[in-house]
């Protein structure tokens, strides 16, 4: 028991950590290839797909209501980093600017520099999610997604697409780059879902 103790020092934070996770120090970034380089007066947000089409500007996603959030952040590959601070804007608020189709069940989250990344609806129309562009006060860094990232705090990192350029919505559930690699399709931290089988 004493074990115990040692090594899980603050059981509130550890009640936090999901199954097969520990706390990282710092904030690691995972990046698969390289960081694209992306200035916010290029940068654009692309809806197509089962959605009326739009392309968002930053000046677009600047004049909507901007939130600060705390969110919890685990990468699959077992470090969790607690109590992230973002501000950014809601995913509920930016889809009132976004026409859907009823019939989008899913969609693909789509970045410069090819990464992609499913999710189902429900999971991207939840309340906590959001698009990110600041971190602990400060512009989000490129190697965290900068300018524009999602943040998906429910499932596993790799959701929460960075350099997000794209949203495209789908009647079917289309597998992203890592779950066409092995990933699970929806990756639930605190059911474990890392692995397809
Ligand atoms: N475009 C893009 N988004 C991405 C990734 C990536 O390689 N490319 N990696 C994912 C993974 S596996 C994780 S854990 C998080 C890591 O975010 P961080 O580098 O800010 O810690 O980003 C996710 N989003
Ligand atoms: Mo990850």
């Amino acid at each position: 028991m004493l074990g115990k103790f040692f090594q899980k020092p603050d059981p509130e934070l550890q009640d936090r950590v999901p199954p097969g996770q520990h706390l990282a120090k710092g904030f690691p970034v995972l990046t698969y290839g390289e960081t694209p380089l992306v200035q916010s007066n290029d940068w654009q947000l692309r809806v197509w797909g089962l959605a009326t089409p739009v392309i968002f500007s930053w000046d677009d996603l600047m004049s909507m209501p901007q939130s600060s959030f705390t969110a919890d952040f685990h990468c699959v590959t077992t470090w969790s980093k607690l109590d992230v601070q973002w501000t950014g804007v809601k995913v509920t608020d930016f889809m009132r600017h976004v026409e859907l189709d009823p019939k989008a069940v899913h969609l693909m989250e789509h970045c410069y520099g090819g990464y992609t990344t499913n999710i189902a609806i429900d999971d991207f129309l939840r309340e906590e999610n959001f698009f990110a562009h600041t971190l602990f006060g400060e512009p989000l860094p490129a190697e965290h997604g900068g300018p524009l990232r999602l943040v998906v705090p429910h499932l596993y990192a790799w959701k929460s697409a960075k350099w997000l350029n794209g949203l495209e919505f789908l009647d079917h559930e289309a597998l992203g780059f890592w779950e066409r690699n092995g990933y699970h399709r929806r990756g639930e931290p605190w059911a474990e879902e890392r692995y397809s089988n």
